[in-house]
């Protein structure tokens, strides 16, 4: 064979490998940003890098014993399991030392961490939720870490639980990392969505997808239906609509994997009030608003109830609200259910 044809092959063969890594793509973003420092990349690329410490764990958390339950409660009366523990020192080490970070937040605190003051440097506060769905390793099914970043720039806050409280319109970037079979990180920077998957052989993420347009609808609804009775009448007459519309059902019951079928495929991710959860079970500041984010970001949708998540205005680092997420015209079924209720 001439030598040209065997020249094509390996041509081809680079061409085919991906070589955008998540953080050449981030420094590709932020050099378009006039002025911009560098500590937001720096910040982005803690969180990758506790993404694939934490990435480490859960994979070989059998193997070294650190599953179930670590025998301690959060803030929220939950039972900790040992790896949420774990997750939550990986990301304040990773994220402890960057420089620009003023606010960590995160669910397994009860009060946000303050490293330093705006004055000092720290420009940005950084919500999360470490391990997402983490009662769910015990059997191998996918759970994730959930990330919201803020600009530390609210004047006249008195407590450090202030510098956070504000409505998730106001984030810079969110985004999601999912250890599934395979481990997925998905940003928004406010420019769209992306998707890395971690390549191990390379040790990085790299880029499988750019600019994610959601489906706009799709006949999927994901909720835990068996709190049916508990539900708002609205969200029960939309389940009812469903059922006789030809809807499929599909729940993981792990936040981070349910959107991110929801992000890939299209459909409408539900957690309505329920008898236990009068206000929903998840989280606004570290699940609902970086989540609602990115839903919109990919040209979907996010409400609690009838409001948009995006605009709702915080009063506790770990208050809770409902949610309706996911294709636009799948979230405008479900809304318009709630709105002929009054389910506000
Ligand atoms: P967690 O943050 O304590 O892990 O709980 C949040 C999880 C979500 O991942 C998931 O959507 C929800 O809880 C499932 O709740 P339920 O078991 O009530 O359906
Ligand atoms: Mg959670």
């Amino acid at each position: 064979m001439p030598d040209y044809t065997v020249t094509t092959t390996r041509y081809n063969t680079l061409d085919t490998d991906n070589l955008t890594t998540l953080q050449s793509y981030i420094l590709a973003e932020e050099a378009e940003h006039e002025g911009a420092s560098g500590e937001f990349s720096w910040i982005l690329s803690g969180i990758s890098l506790a993404g694939r410490a934490i990435a480490n764990k859960v994979r070989r958390a059998r193997i070294n014993d650190v599953i179930g339950d670590f025998g301690d409660h959060n803030v929220h009366g939950e039972t900790q399991q040992k790896l949420d523990i774990i997750a939550n020192e990986i990301i304040m080490r990773c994220l402890g030392d960057r420089a620009d970070i003023g606010v960590l937040a995160s669910e397994e605190g009860e009060t946000p961490t303050i490293l330093r003051s705006r004055s000092d440097g720290g420009q940005y506060c950084v919500c999360f939720d470490p391990l997402d769905g983490s009662s769910n390793i015990d059997v191998s099914v996918g759970v994730g870490t959930i990330f919201s970043i803020l600009r530390n720039d609210l004047e006249e806050v008195e407590t450090a639980e202030g510098l956070i409280l504000q409505p998730g319109r106001r984030q810079v970037a969110a985004g999601y990392i999912l250890y599934g079979s395979s481990v997925v990180f998905v940003l928004t920077t406010g420019n769209g969505v992306d998707m890395f998957v971690l390549d191990q052989s390379l040790g990085t993420f790299v880029q499988v997808a750019s600019k994610i347009t959601m489906p706009h609808e799709k006949k999927i609804y994901s909720v835990n239906e068996a709190y049916i009775d508990n539900f708002p009448v609205g969200y029960q007459q939309y389940l009812n609509w469903a059922h006789a519309n030809g809807y499929s059902a599909r729940y993981i019951g792990s936040m981070v994997a349910d959107i991110h079928r929801t992000l890939l495929k299209g459909g409408v991710f539900l957690y309505p009030p329920t008898g236990k959860h009068a206000k929903g079970k998840l989280r606004l500041m570290y699940e609902a608003n970086p989540m609602g984010f990115i839903m919109e970001q990919a040209g979907g949708s996010a409400l609690a109830g009838t409001q948009r998540i995006l605009d709702i205005e915080p009063d506790a680092l770990h208050q809770r609200c409902s949610v309706v997420m996911g294709s636009s015209r799948e979230v405008e079924h479900v809304r318009r259910f709630l709105e002929e209720n009054g389910d506000h």
